[in-house]
């Protein structure tokens, strides 16, 4: 048996500050494009899609961050990539900045269903960075500053004929993150990063080693939970800050199915057959056989590390 969902991992090159969402939007509808003359089901853009990664600009006044943030979806913006989706019945996922109504911030990401309809929304749950100016570091990552962690959790949607989940960048670091999905039956996770190929506390950890530890991060998630992985980037160069690239689609045993290269826009499209998640669910990972919840309290009772006195 197969039940394949074509997948598109589109890639935005880098946004400069100065670029308007409009702008933005048509150069994600051309992707848009790209991917249905390849039969794409599925278009999943990178984690704050709209803009440049604003967190690496540090404002006093916090609301003066504000205008990077979306206060409805769709909105006028946006609105043309949602008429081509349904157009075209494809599904189409991306990530936003989203200011609620309540005035909460959010690091966000939709899923969108063959019919233009949101039907899943996800928070980024593990937010990195600081809160406060760092002068110590090459360049700051304000996450922290101008986001709270999501509060939806880690949803599997069952769309597009499979089970899909969702996470953002950071997250991809975290098993928690893969194994809560995973726990739900989830077949293909879609994530979007915004990935610095310096860490700013560390000049020696450059591209090759960023390079390294999301691949590994990638490889490890899909593996243990026998689930598809659509890794997206936004590469490049922003405003004199470079963004990795590493476009990726990762298979349930682990093994990257296909890569992008470079660092511009472009889409990377793989027909992804959903059983092939079934061996590893049915044997190695069969969950319901083999997992010991009883030794795994301190996974949710604690935070930090406990040291044996
Ligand atoms: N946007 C991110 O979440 N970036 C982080 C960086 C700061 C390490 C990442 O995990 O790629």
């Amino acid at each position: 048996m197969s039940r394949i969902l074509t997948v598109a991992a589109a890639q935005l090159g880098p946004i400069q500050k100065s670029e308007t969402r409009e702008q933005v939007v048509a150069r994600m509808i051309k992707l848009m494009d790209q991917a249905k003359a390849q039969q794409a089901d599925l278009i999943v853009y990178p984690e704050l899609a709209l803009t440049t990664f604003f967190p690496r600009w540090y404002h006093e006044d916090r609301a003066e961050a504000d205008h990077w943030f979306e206060a409805s979806m769709p909105n006028p913006a946006v609105q043309p990539l949602f008429d081509l989706a349904r157009h075209y019945k494809m599904g189409m996922s991306f990530g936003y900045a989203e200011l609620t109504p309540e005035g909460q911030h959010f690091n966000t990401s939709i899923l969108v269903d063959k019919s233009g309809a949101i039907i899943g929304k996800y928070r980024k749950i593990h937010l990195p960075g600081h809160v406060e100016f760092d002068p110590e570091r090459t360049h700051q990552h304000l996450e922290k500053r101008y986001f709270e962690p999501g509060d939806l959790g880690f949803p599997v949607w069952r769309t597009m004929g499979g089970l899909i989940g969702m996470c953002i960048c950071n997250d991809r670091r975290w098993p928690e993150t893969y194994r809560v999905m995973g726990l739900q039956g989830v077949e293909m996770v879609l994530l979007g990063f915004n990935t610095p190929s310096v860490n700013s506390q560390r000049a020696g950890e450059g591209l090759e080693q960023r390079l390294f530890h999301h691949k590994l991060s990638l490889a490890a998630g899909a593996y243990q939970n026998a689930t598809w992985v659509v890794a997206v980037a936004k590469a490049g160069d922003e405003d004199g800050h470079h963004l990795m690239g590493g476009t990726m689609i990762v298979d349930p045993n682990g093994e990257i199915a296909a890569v992008l290269d470079g660092e511009a826009d472009g889409v990377l499209v793989h027909p992804c057959d959903l059983d092939a998640t079934r061996f590893g669910k049915e044997t190695i990972f069969d969950f319901k056989r083999h997992r010991r919840i009883e030794h795994y309290g301190p996974i949710t009772a604690q935070v930090g590390v406990i040291e044996p006195s």
